[in-house]
């Protein structure tokens, strides 16, 4: 992989750029000339200083004269002005890690959802006020600008999102970590509803430019694909093996900042780019075939063309794959060549870094580091497999069978043919093993083997990171004991030790700081500064639960969320948030076992309550139903529960009966962004997935975080949320997980409780009525037949449970002063779900990586 480096001229600060720096003798740059060793300086922190910079930052950088700049070159400017607040500690971070070669995390993830950059920019560097007052000069208004900027939406949902605020965390405690990814040209697709249906759009974030990325074309890496294997005998007669690979792409990488909460420090997010190697033929170009000349171009740009935009169910196609090994590749050459100082011996690889593999999607590290220790570095087999071993750690991030990746080896064989190789000799190595301990037992053997005969010839990768990982962690205490017990036993059982839990967490910068200053400000008040960096704090809020003027600030708090939140959906959607309401919140993505459909048949049930005149619409606790939530394209019952979603909506928002007492909104592509917005807002937090389902869930945290009463099941981490704010401060409901395997072991009958419970009968015959589909008996013909007879994730199991809780929701309601007492307490009990905690915990248990400096 040896290139030559850049060695043009080199600006070293802002400020000294007058100054040209004396051309140094072999041409490289002058590394001893006084500039160069200079700390490179922010621009002065005060608001003249800062408008200096903003326009010279407007008129040199966007060539624009601020009396003639559109909103977009304001916002572009500021980026790059707050850029310049963080570089020098940007810079000082990496000369630091150079100078320290501290160990490190290398975060290995396909998906980060980092949500917009410039408000979390202006927190770690306290610049708000600053900004906003220097803005306001101009004559802008700091909250236009950062309305305008689009967020990167490089993930799905729970997973990505969660390596963001790990990488923010890890910043933020002066953790040495690379996060590695894909720069996805489009990134999670746009969600427009086009008569209730969910219609995609692509997301094209990048169109208005991309003011927090840093591209680096001169370290781009060189990956390769498909060939062929052949051995050879090496110049000491030792049998070698060389991979012939058949194409090769360019990865180029983009930097991005992740700044630490005002410690001085920016950690390096880098996204990998394809492009092709050739950009252009010229000698087919010239031969008249123009597609032909740039096919390649436009083939290597396919691989980080768009993010695949499922979240659960893998489709097992070849550009997946290919993104994949792309992005670890190119994360492995840039690590092993260009962070690692030349001469670093290698057997001592995993002192210096835990690459942590973020679900299944970049296992293929595993054999690819073999690859590269092994056929191009000459190691010997059982020492790179030591190496390796030490290197690598895995987190499991689901229970559903069907997303736990395979690859064919017919796919993996043609586009990867030395990596199946290697895994064979791994899987070989690993089953003769078993056999070491458990004889000839086939049938285990079958059960263990990385490779799977049936149905088709594959590799099992959660089996594959199971084998090499030093630890294997599920991401909440239930999730982690059923990967144990149901998902990975036998691996648990030979690998004493190796499985451990790390429950998820969330960033408070974000999730409350920015997305609830009103809360924060309160926080601040009643215990002092600190609790953003050290969460177990809020604890200390307790006592004010009993305090009467602090709960009625408290609710004041909540009331202008609320009123922010009308204001922001008014514009954005054309629909308004009612005040005095409940606000009832069910944000996630679309899939049967979060049991969205369970929520619609609470609505119904409401509704039917009311038209049948069984309650007066006066008497109903007034609930405003808020849904989020985006469906993978390809996935038809999800997008059907979506229409019924907006077809019960409808219904229910016109009718006069209901006297305006129940409403419900479904906002269009619900993401970061609208996460801030709608969460601070939530008076309760649905988390009503099947028991043993979700493997942790991280929307539950940031909703108990920002004073919302959560309604759920005991499964994932609802279970610990519940645990630490209280069972009186927590309405569960529904089938334990033992239960829920019980009944399925038993043989569920989804129409008996159909049968037996009029409520349910009348919600569900109120579907297939055509009631909310204006007469069409067989609009949801789907979802109804689906919930009649297979009901996979039980949910006419936990019906009667759940209105049962929600009419406990509505009398625990009419008591504020009890509501706002139970609210504080879950703020104050949560500060245990920080992803800073988090950290603590891969840090103590599996990475070793204290921060540094
Ligand atoms: C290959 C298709 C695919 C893509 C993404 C399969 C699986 C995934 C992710 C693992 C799905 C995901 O986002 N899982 C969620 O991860 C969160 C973070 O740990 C958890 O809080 C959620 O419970 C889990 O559903």
């Amino acid at each position: 992989m040896g290139r030559d480096r850049y060695r043009g001229p080199v600006a070293n600060s802002v400020e000294t750029t007058e100054t040209p720096a004396p051309e140094p003798a072999d041409g490289g740059p002058n590394r001893s000339h006084p500039l160069a060793l200079a700390p490179v300086s922010s621009p002065p922190v005060s608001v003249d200083g800062f408008v200096r910079e903003f326009l010279r930052e407007l008129n040199f950088g966007q060539g624009v004269a601020l009396s003639a700049s559109t909103v977009n070159d304001q916002y572009l400017a500021l980026a790059r002005t707050v850029r310049h607040y963080l570089m020098a500690r940007w810079l000082e971070t990496m000369r630091r890690q150079k100078e320290t070669q501290a160990k490190g995390v290398a975060y290995l993830s396909a998906e980060y959802l980092l949500g917009r950059q410039l408000g979390n920019a202006l927190l770690a560097t306290d610049l708000t006020d600053i900004v906003a007052d220097g803005l306001a000069q101009c004559g802008i208004d700091i909250a236009d600008l950062r309305a305008q900027e689009v967020e990167p939406g490089l993930g799905n949902g729970g997973l990505g999102r969660l390596a963001a605020c790990f990488v923010d965390s890890l910043a933020t405690m002066s953790v040495p970590c690379i996060g590695y990814g894909i720069r996805y040209e489009f990134g999670i697709f746009r969600q427009t509803f086009v008569d209730g249906r969910q219609v995609e759009q692509p997301d094209s974030w990048l169109a208005l430019g991309a003011p927090w990325e840093f591209p680096h074309p001169d370290s781009a890496q060189e990956v390769s694909f498909g060939g062929h294997t052949e051995t050879y005998t090496d110049s000491d007669g030792a049998e070698r093996t060389r991979w012939v690979p058949a194409w090769t792409v360019q990865a180029v990488p983009y930097n991005y900042m992740v700044p630490g909460y005002q410690n001085g420090r920016v950690n390096t997010l880098r996204l990998w780019r394809s492009v092709a190697t050739e950009r252009f033929d010229l000698r087919i170009f010239n031969s008249g075939d123009y597609e032909e000349a740039v096919r390649s171009q436009t083939f290597a740009e396919n691989i980080s063309k768009v993010l695949y935009p499922e979240d659960s169910t893998p489709q097992g196609k070849e550009l997946r794959l290919q993104q994949q090994y792309f992005f670890v590749a190119a994360s492995i050459a840039d690590f092993l060549e260009d962070v690692l100082p030349e001469d670093f011996d290698l057997t001592k690889l995993p002192e210096r870094i835990i690459f942590q593999l973020n679900d299944t999607h970049p296992v293929i590290a595993v054999p690819e580091l073999m690859r590269v220790l092994v056929d191009e570095k000459g190691l010997a087999w059982d020492t790179a497999w030591e190496i390796t071993k030490g290197c690598f750690a895995y987190t499991c991030h689901t229970l559903l069978p069907e997303a736990l990746e395979v690859w064919s080896v017919e796919l993996l064989g043609r586009l990867l043919p030395r990596h199946l190789e290697i895994i064979y000799r791994i899987n070989e190595e690993f089953l003769e093993e078993v056999r070491e301990r458990f004889g000839d037992d086939e049938l285990r053997i079958r059960r263990m083997s990385i490779i799977a005969e049936h149905p088709e010839r594959s590799v099992r990768m959660a089996y594959l990171a199971t084998v090499a990982g030093s630890k294997v962690n599920g991401v909440a205490e239930l999730h982690s004991q059923l990967l144990r017990d149901k998902v990975l036993p036998d691996f648990n059982e030979f690998y004493p030790g190796k499985f451990t839990n790390v429950t998820n967490g969330i960033t408070p910068r974000r999730f409350v700081r920015l997305a609830n200053p009103g809360l924060s400000e309160l926080i601040t008040e009643s215990i002092g500064v600190g609790w953003l960096t050290d969460l177990e704090r809020l604890r200390e809020l307790e006592p004010f639960a009993a305090d009467e003027e602090f709960r009625a600030r408290f609710r004041e708090v909540k009331a202008a969320n609320k009123r922010r939140l009308h204001a922001v959906l008014t514009e954005r959607d054309g629909v308004s948030v009612s005040d005095g309401h409940m606000l009832d919140v069910m944000v996630k993505r679309l899939h049967e076992y979060k049991r969205q459909t369970l929520k619609v048949l609470h609505i119904i049930t409401q509704y039917n309550r009311v038209v049948s005149g069984e309650v007066a619409a006066a008497d109903l606790t007034p609930r405003t139903f808020i849904f989020g939530a985006k469906a993978a394209p390809g996935y038809k019952m999800a997008k059907d529960i979506i229409h019924l979603i907006n077809a019960v909506g409808s219904t229910v928002n016109n009718d006069e009966r209901l006297e305006g007492r129940l409403k419900v909104i479904f906002p269009p592509n619900y993401n970061v962004t609208l996460a801030e917005k709608v969460i601070p807002a939530a008076d309760l937090s649905e988390q009503i997935s099947l028991a043993g389902k979700e493997a942790s869930g991280t929307g539950n945290m940031k909703f108990a975080l920002n004073g919302a009463l959560t309604i759920g099941t005991d499964d994932g981490a609802n279970v610990e949320i519940r645990q630490l704010v209280g069972d009186e401060n927590f309405f569960l409901f529904g089938m334990l997980e033992p239960e829920v395997e019980a009944l399925q072991a038993a043989g569920y009958v989804p129409s008996s409780y159909y049968e037996s419970n009029p409520e349910l009968r009348r919600a569900i015959d109120a579907i297939a009525s055509g009631v909310f589909s204006g007469g069409d008996r067989h609009m949801f013909d789907s979802v109804v037949g689906n919930l009649l007879q297979e009901d996979r994730f039980l949910a006419l199991a936990d019906y009667a449970a759940y209105i049962e809780a929600q009419d406990k929701v509505d009398a625990a309601y009419a008591d504020q002063e009890e509501w706002t007492r139970a609210a504080i307490l879950n703020v104050a009990r949560s500060g245990f779900f920080s992803s800073d905690r988090s950290m603590r915990d891969y840090i103590d248990r599996i990475w070793h990586t204290p921060p540094a400096f």
